[in-house]
């Protein structure tokens, strides 16, 4: 762990200057306003979080620290977990200390997987999984750290160590989550000479196949982060701004993701893409396709996969799982679903007008590639979605460490004052 912390030890002093600078010198300066469509439409494009671990902008979609995400889909998750918490690539010494570092932290611990097998059978993975992770909160260093009366200015280091081993961990928990709930419950043990995403991809015991484990590799990085106003990441900060330690705070960031306009688009992505499959006993046709998701638009209901609240181009992550499909020629029936919706929906979406984007956002892809390798199970692609997500609400967290950020309070109003203020 030593590596990391010297890292981030040698960009501390310029991130924290540059930060109080610019407080200093132009914390007065107005960047935006704020619109009542604004208020009443969830914030929405209201620039107030801060954020260095990545962007997203509308025309170009995720960058990570900078790089376009296209530029980093040969990448393991732990060289984008690096990336996401110093701002630089590891070289390969600190690539092989991170196999090390991830893998020596693997193994989860027995009252975490009793936690698991007591929770209700119908308990959703999503809820399993936040659970496990609050279930370990009383192992938190930086509660230890905190109660030891360590200052402000050391509480990142506390803060890292309890990421660290969050993330290690948060692969074995949600295998065991897919072992006990959806196999025979017998745990696959972690392989102390593989990498993450490689260990992942063995425990949750599917298939040896090097493409599936190419898939979870991919999986893990594309889904890592998406800025800080997302609502799993800004729940997450959100909770880790009141100093509560990375297990309450990322456990609130999966609940959020959990949510069927969120993560959850996922699932609801294959149960639309196998609903169409049996309604029309295989692909249909584009014209047979479009009515059908005319027919879904007119009685109320969201196209699955597309929009999104920022992107208004295809997002580059559903780009990139779209050549891993061409690459691997994965040619089965979800995956021809997934491209005939790709040729109409954004159409459709315009013609509708009500969209802001029309275009498919990474949900609309995922789950079909995970099907096409036999992880038939959708209730569990968020759980794969909330195990990359986990990297970037703690490196998000530990950045407003680092930096000695304020709990977070914006102002709400009632919507009289609302009114009141529309009409000064
Ligand atoms: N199908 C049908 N209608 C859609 C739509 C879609 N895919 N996307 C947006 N709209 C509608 C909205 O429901 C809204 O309608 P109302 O005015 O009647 O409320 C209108 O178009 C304007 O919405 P918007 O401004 O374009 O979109 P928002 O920023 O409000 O919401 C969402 C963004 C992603 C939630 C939205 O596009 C959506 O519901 N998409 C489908 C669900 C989905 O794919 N979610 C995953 C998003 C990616 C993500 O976060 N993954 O974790």
């Amino acid at each position: 762990m030593e590596f990391i912390k010297n890292k981030l030890a040698e960009v501390l002093p310029a991130v924290r200057e540059k930060r109080t600078t610019l407080l200093k010198d132009k914390g007065e300066v107005q960047i935006a306003g704020v619109t009542v469509e604004q208020v009443i439409g969830g914030m929405r494009g209201i620039p107030s979080v801060l954020c260095d671990t990545s962007s997203v902008s509308a025309d170009e979609g995720l960058r990570i620290r900078n790089i376009p995400i296209m530029e980093l889909t040969d990448q393991t998750p732990e060289e984008i977990f690096f990336l996401l918490v110093t701002g630089s690539k590891p070289n390969d010494a600190e690539r092989a200390q991170l196999k090390t570092l991830f893998s020596a932290h693997a193994e989860v611990p027995e009252y975490v997987i009793n936690v698991l097998k007591t929770m209700h059978k119908d308990s959703h993975p999503m809820a399993m999984l936040s659970t496990a992770l609050l279930a370990m909160e009383h192992e938190s260093a930086f509660r230890q750290a905190y109660e030891n009366g360590a200052g402000k200015e050391k509480l990142w280091e506390a803060t890292l160590e309890d990421s660290i081993m969050l993330l290690s961990r948060i692969t074995g928990i949600a295998a065991a989550i897919y072992r006990l709930k959806f196999k025979d419950g017998v745990l696959i043990q972690p392989d102390p000479n593989a990498d993450w995403s490689t260990n992942f991809a063995n425990m949750l015991g599917i298939s040896n196949d090097a493409a599936w484990m190419e898939l979870v590799r991919l999986y893990l990085v594309l889904h890592s982060d998406h800025e800080g106003g997302n609502v799993s990441a800004m729940t997450g900060l959100t909770v880790g701004s009141a100093l509560s330690d990375v297990f309450y705070a990322v456990s609130a960031g999966l609940n959020g993701l959990a949510g069927p306009l969120h993560g959850l688009a996922n699932q609801e992505v294959l149960h639309f893409i196998l609903e169409v499959q049996q309604h029309f006993n295989g692909v249909p046709s584009d014209e047979a396709l479009t009515q059908y998701c005319w027919d879904r638009l007119n009685s109320g209901r969201v196209i699955p996969g597309y929009g999104h609240g920022v992107l208004r181009v295809t997002d580059p992550r559903f780009t990139a799982f779209h050549k891993f499909a061409d690459d691997h020629n994965l040619t089965n029936d979800s995956i021809s679903i997934v491209k005939a919706m790709f040729r109409i929906v954004p159409g459709v979406l315009t013609e509708q007008g009500k969209a802001k984007s029309p275009w498919p956002n990474v949900d609309s892809i995922s789950g079909s590639l995970l099907y096409d390798f036999g992880m038939t199970e959708f209730s569990f692609y968020t759980v794969m979605f909330g195990v990359s997500r986990a990297m970037g609400i703690c490196s998000q967290i530990l950045f407003h460490r680092m930096v000695g950020s304020a709990i977070t309070r914006p102002k709400s109003l009632t919507l009289d004052q609302l009114v009141a203020a529309a009409n000064k």
